[in-house]
């Protein structure tokens, strides 16, 4: 009986953990329309985000997690800086890089197609200055231009074309609490 308990202790430990380590999210382009999702999960290494996006512009682009959970468009500028919580510089090549939040270019196909997968090096999901939930969360933005891997603070990598929210609130069940005149301007619905 008591190992039975025991069991059943682990597997509820197990469930619980699950749903705090995997999280889908939508990515939106500057009009608002759904280009697509990111899939995050957390594994030993990092955080692997998992892109299946569509209407980009050929080539590479830059790609980052950005400290705040907040993409209004049409520039995403709310979305702030990079996701830094250990205070280093910014790219993948830079020698007192990287941000935690940097990540390698990905790149579209002919017909504007992505699907990738890429890894947040040392971030984790759960509790911990490194999870990409920390504080209310993240964003996911994609940029224009592809990311030079040193030049700071974005590695040269142009406008923001398209984000994502990364909190542990879900976007519709959201009250908007925060600055009401914010959310005045092309929020979803
Ligand atoms: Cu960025
Ligand atoms: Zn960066």
């Amino acid at each position: 009986m008591r190992l039975f308990i025991l069991i059943l202790l682990i597997f509820l430990v197990s469930c619980q953990s699950d749903e705090e380590t995997a999280k889908t999210i939508d990515m939106y382009n500057t009009s608002g329309d759904m280009i697509g999702t990111a899939a995050f999960t957390e594994r030993p290494e990092g955080v692997q985000v998992e892109l299946k996006l569509e209407g980009l512009a050929p080539g590479f682009h830059g790609i980052h997690l950005h400290e705040l959970p907040a993409c209004e468009g049409p520039d995403f500028k709310s979305a702030g800086n990079h996701f830094n919580p250990e205070g280093k510089e910014h790219g993948l090549m830079h020698p007192d890089g990287a941000h935690l939040g940097d990540l390698p270019n990905i790149e579209a196909d002919g017909g504007g197609l992505v699907e990738a997968e890429i890894m947040l090096a040392g971030a984790t999901m759960l509790d911990g200055k490194n999870s990409i939930l920390e504080g209310e969360g993240t964003s996911l933005v994609i940029h224009e231009e592809q990311d030079d891997g040193v030049s700071q603070p974005s590695g040269n990598s142009g406008a923001r074309i398209a984000c994502g929210e990364v909190s542990t609130e879900e976007r519709e069940s959201t009250s908007s609490p925060s600055d009401p005149t914010q959310f005045n301007e092309d929020q979803e619905e």
